[in-house]
């Protein structure tokens, strides 16, 4: 038997009807159950939600706990030494900072393509023993990029397509674009950085404005502290209650596109409101960027034709880089 539940939050509202059974939580799939049901649960979590946790993932707890260190050792440290690692271009470390056109968050964030030999380079500027910064990080992508393929490889079984590695082959692929992101969420009123911050305690302070990831697969862990919201079609924030041992699993702009619109990428947001730091490490597995990215003929019928015209990778993320955060960029690769 597949085990898949939904996760809960306590609330004082009643549930009156299905829609709101859906408020406060995301299914949740177990993937130590192999069999058709597995792949069946998640073929509705994209359809439904385009998001959903996994648990019993076999991401060794050892190569979470030393990305997670590396983490909290390297935002510990003070602004100035922080600094000596960006400013984000867009990789490196940033502060406030996201993307290029001016958009802000109450968050710090280290940016990197998940390419070993940009990690090496990077890892110099970002700590003292880059080195063991480097096998921390490449470790922890070698075990998360095993469980995206196993969960695009699933995916494709689903949609029957006969060829079940054609969305994890773009994500292997040696030139994939693939990103690994570690964002820090201080509690209000800390001093992370050189300028004074608000210390009112707003009710919505956002750390990461609301935005659709633009890759195929996201794989999303954070430590015990709340943050992350997903957006329903009626524009309700539903809180993800964080779960250190399961991940976040969701649908990108890409995998929108390569199932024909079947899937969606969902809008999620995450809120700074805790008073205890959350740290969040998310990898964003992607196509290379000379891939082509257009629905899958599988996904094409005479009643569903082609939502996109074809792009490349490299086309889409020119678009992404040239708007705000949350700019709907999907719409500029709709067919007519
Ligand atoms: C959102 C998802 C990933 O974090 C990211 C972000 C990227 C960045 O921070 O450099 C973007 C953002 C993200 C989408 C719109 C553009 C690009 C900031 C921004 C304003 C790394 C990505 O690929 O797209």
């Amino acid at each position: 038997m597949v085990v898949a539940s939904t996760t809960t939050t306590t609330t004082t509202t009643t549930i009156r009807n299905e829609k709101e059974q859906a408020v406060g939580g995301v299914p949740v799939i177990d993937l130590s159950r192999k069999g058709p049901q597995v792949r069946e649960l998640i073929l509705k979590a994209c359809e439904d939600y385009g998001f959903f946790k996994v648990i019993n993932h076999g991401v060794p707890k050892d190569a979470i706990a030393r990305i997670e260190e590396e983490g909290f050792h390297f935002f510990a440290k003070p602004a100035s030494e922080k600094r000596k690692a960006g400013p984000a271009n867009p990789f490196g470390y940033g502060c406030n900072s996201i993307g290029f056109n001016g958009d802000k968050g109450e968050v710090e964030y280290i940016l990197l393509h998940t390419n070993p030999l940009s990690i090496s380079q990077a890892s110099k500027a970002i700590s003292t023993d880059p080195t063991t910064f480097s096998c921390a990080v490449n470790d922890y992508i070698q075990a998360v990029r095993d469980l995206a393929c196993e969960i695009l490889d699933l995916i494709a079984e689903a949609l029957r397509v006969p060829d079940r590695s054609v969305l994890s082959s773009l994500v292997r692929d040696v030139d994939s674009d693939s990103l690994f992101r570690l964002n820090h969420y201080p509690p209000p009123g800390t001093d992370y950085k050189d300028w004074s911050t608000s210390r009112h305690h707003h009710r919505h302070r956002i750390g990461f404005g609301e935005h659709t990831d633009p890759q195929i697969l996201t794989v999303l862990r954070s430590n015990e502290v709340e943050g992350l919201q997903i957006s329903l079609d009626d524009g309700v924030w539903v809180p993800i209650p964080p779960d250190p041992t399961s991940f976040c699993i969701n649908v990108g702009d890409a995998l929108q596109v390569l199932t024909n619109g079947r899937f969606r990428s969902v809008r999620h947001r995450a809120i700074a409101n805790s008073c205890k730091p959350r740290l969040s490490i998310i990898y964003f597995g992607a196509p290379p960027l000379h891939a082509w990215i257009s629905p899958l003929p599988e996904m094409v019928t005479p009643q569903r034709p082609p939502l996109y015209r074809p792009f490349t990778w490299a086309d889409y993320k020119k678009a992404t880089y040239s708007l705000r955060l949350g700019d709907t960029r999907l719409d500029l690769f709709r067919t007519p």
